[in-house]
Parts: C-alpha cells; sequence; structure tokens
C-alpha cells in the first residue's frame, strides 16, 4: 500500500508542470546560481517593437543583443485583458504574448505574470487609488463582485491557453496584488485593510485554482522595498498565508538623486534588508526566495550589475532576478531597465552574465 502511494505521488508529481518549475528554482538556489530575468524581454526593446513590426520570431532582445543570451525569466503583464482588450498596458498583443510564452517555456525559460488591472470600481487605471471601497466591492457580498469574477474568468482564458506543442500547460510563476505594502495601487495599504486584502488573495487563489482547476502555477507575493516609506517590516499583516504562496520576493529599486554613490548605497542596503527579512521567512515556512522586480532607471551606473546588483544580491539564495522593462514608447526613451547595444553598462552586463552565478539562456 505504502508502495503504491509512493508511485502515485511521484506520477502526479511529474505531470504536473508546476512541480517542475519548483525544482527548477530551487535546483537554483541550491547551486547558488540566479536565473536573469527581463520584463517583456521578447516582445519590445529600447529600438524595435515586436508587435509593431508584427514579428512573431520572438529572437530579438535587448538582452540577447548585450550578452548573446536571453534572459531565463520572461515577466509578462496582464493589464487591460480583464477589460477584453486586445493589447495590455503597455501595448504588447495578446496572442503575442501567447505566442512569446510559449517559446519562452520551449526554449527552456521560466514565464512570469504580474497584472496592472484596472480599478474595478472607479473605472481608473491601477494606480488609481482614489476610493478606499475598491478591493471591498470585488469580494463576495460586494457589488462589483461579479463583474470581477468576469474579470478573472478573461484571465484564466489566457492561462489555460497557453500550452506548448504537446499541449501540456506553460507552468507560470503568477504575481498578482504586487508592491501591496505600498500606497499607490488600489489594493494598496492605504485604501484596504489587512483583512481584505489577505481576503482578496484567497478569493483569487481559490477562484483560479479550487473553481478552475490551474494548479500548474507557482504564486508569488511581492512586497515592495524601499519606495515612499514602504512598510517593510509590517509587511507580513497582508500575507494570506502559506496554503497560498510559493515564492516570497521583492520589488526593489535604486532610485536617482545625482548622487550615484549615495543612491548605490541606499539601493544595496535597502535590497539586503528586504532579502533579510524575506530570506527567514522562506527558510522558516519552505518558500522559494526570488528579486521579483529591481532596477536603475536608464542605468546611469556603467558598472552597476558587478558592482551594484550583484553586491546587493550577493550571499541570499535567491532563484531569479527580475529587470524591470525596456519601454519602447511611453514613457519615454529613458525608461528603460536593461541594457541594448551601445548602452553605457552593456560590457559589464556581459561580465556580470559570464561569472558563472547569474544564468541566462543560450539558444
Ligand atoms: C511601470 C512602468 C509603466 C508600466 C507599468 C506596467 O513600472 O513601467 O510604464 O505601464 O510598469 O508594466
Amino acid at each position: 500500500m505504502a508502495f503504491a502511494v509512493l508511485i502515485s505521488a511521484a506520477a502526479v508529481s511529474c505531470s504536473n508542470p508546476a512541480d517542475e518549475l519548483r525544482e527548477k528554482l530551487e535546483k537554483a538556489t541550491a547551486s547558488g546560481t540566479v536565473y536573469f530575468g527581463h520584463q517583456d524581454d521578447l516582445m519590445y526593446g529600447h529600438s524595435w517593437n515586436a508587435n509593431d513590426d508584427g514579428d512573431h520570431s520572438f529572437t530579438r532582445s535587448d538582452v540577447y543583443s548585450s550578452c548573446g543570451a536571453y534572459p531565463y525569466v520572461l515577466g509578462l503583464d496582464l493589464g487591460g485583458l480583464e477589460l477584453g482588450d486586445e493589447k495590455n498596458l503597455d501595448g504588447n498583443i495578446f496572442s503575442m504574448m501567447r505566442e512569446a510564452a510559449v517559446i519562452q517555456d520551449e526554449r527552456g525559460g521560466i514565464v512570469t505574470l504580474s497584472w496592472h488591472l484596472h480599478n474595478p470600481l472607479t473605472g481608473g487605471d491601477a494606480w488609481d487609488n482614489s476610493s478606499d471601497k475598491a478591493v471591498a466591492s470585488i469580494l463576495p457580498g460586494g457589488e462589483r463582485h461579479e463583474m470581477f469574477l468576469g474579470w478573472l474568468d478573461r484571465v484564466c482564458d489566457f492561462i489555460i491557453s497557453c500550452k506548448d506543442a504537446s499541449g501540456k500547460q506553460i507552468p507560470f510563476i503568477f504575481r498578482p496584488w504586487h508592491e501591496h505594502n505600498g500606497g499607490w495601487f488600489w489594493w494598496g495599504f492605504k485604501t484596504c485593510t489587512p483583512e481584505e486584502y489577505n481576503a482578496l488573495w484567497k478569493m483569487t487563489y481559490n477562484y483560479l485554482v479550487k473553481e478552475k482547476g490551474i494548479d500548474w502555477m507557482l504564486w508569488a507575493i511581492s512586497p515592495g522595498a524601499g519606495a515612499g516609506g514602504d512598510n517593510f517590516d509590517s509587511w507580513m499583516s497582508r500575507y494570506p498565508g502559506d496554503e497560498y504562496v510559493d515564492i516570497l520576493g521583492t520589488d526593489c529599486y535604486e532610485h536617482s538623486t545625482g548622487d550615484l554613490e549615495k543612491d548605490h548605497e541606499i539601493f544595496i542596503k535597502t535590497m539586503k534588508r528586504a532579502l533579510g527579512n524575506l530570506s527567514v521567512m522562506a527558510e522558516k515556512r519552505g518558500k522559494i526566495l526570488a528579486v521579483t522586480e529591481a532596477g536603475f532607471e536608464s542605468i546611469p551606473e556603467p558598472e552597476w550589475w558587478t558592482e551594484v546588483l550583484g553586491k546587493a544580491i550577493e550571499g541570499f539564495p535567491i532563484s531569479y532576478v527580475l529587470c524591470w522593462r525596456n519601454a519602447n514608447g511611453l514613457p519615454g526613451p529613458h525608461h528603460y531597465y536593461a541594457p541594448w547595444p551601445g548602452q553605457c553598462s552593456e560590457d559589464n552586463f556581459k561580465k556580470f552574465t559570464e561569472n558563472g552565478k547569474i544564468l541566462v539562456l543560450k539558444p
């Protein structure tokens, strides 16, 4: 009997793409290596845009142009999908995002999904924090609850539609309701109570996993560190519970004050503090650690990768670090977080990805 139980557990573990993804992430941390990630990497870069060009090859990438390999983790955002839009909030065509996700998976890489969704009560964007009733309105019994389930249905349809050639689901890292200890999103600490936030997460999880059967994703929670008084020490009051979370990450950026040395020092200190907190928690609770977003807009420091980011994450068992997008369009040509050919940190980035610790995806 015990033998039979063991066999069936092994069979289940092999057949669920989420287990394979978990193993991949744990392998990185066990060997002291870190997957490098970049938001929207295959969709557009500093001076090109696959959406506008109708280029379905997904061979272009600013990271590839800078170091000869693709990011191991591709970040994509679902913002706009909830309304049935054809493109996401940054101009990515959803059907092309699906193609990119499938190709990233085929290449052996990982895909993570974030969601800058509209405010369900006011109709504004994710940054519309004008009402403290938005979260309450979509919880069971709230006036927008049914409407919100329709939004979740669209997310489910997209996730389910992402399959490889053999019909296997793409195992996403799903990262909803991020930076919730900040006050800029409508689900942030200023506009909902800890109880409402936790109920929001559980409702989302239960709907996707229990109701819709989407059990092939890992769920990542990502408090922000550093920006505008981050309440980091108390972020745990907004944590739905161990059964709803697989990955503990942080979103942590360097900000420019005009004094680079000072900016680096603050960033390294902030990152280390956040990872110090999260690594203890991850170890205790058996969770995977990650830097879910990072970067320094415009990367004005030529040695930023090895001397700043590398030092900030050194010594922590993080599975991946994802740098934010290289905007092509709004909010402007300065909004980029990974190097591109000719960018001042390009050589240093190459060095960073060649030290054996930072893993990129060789084609
Ligand atoms: C922010 C900025 C915005 C973008 C949003 C969602 O950090 O990059 O321009 O719309 O992320 O990707």
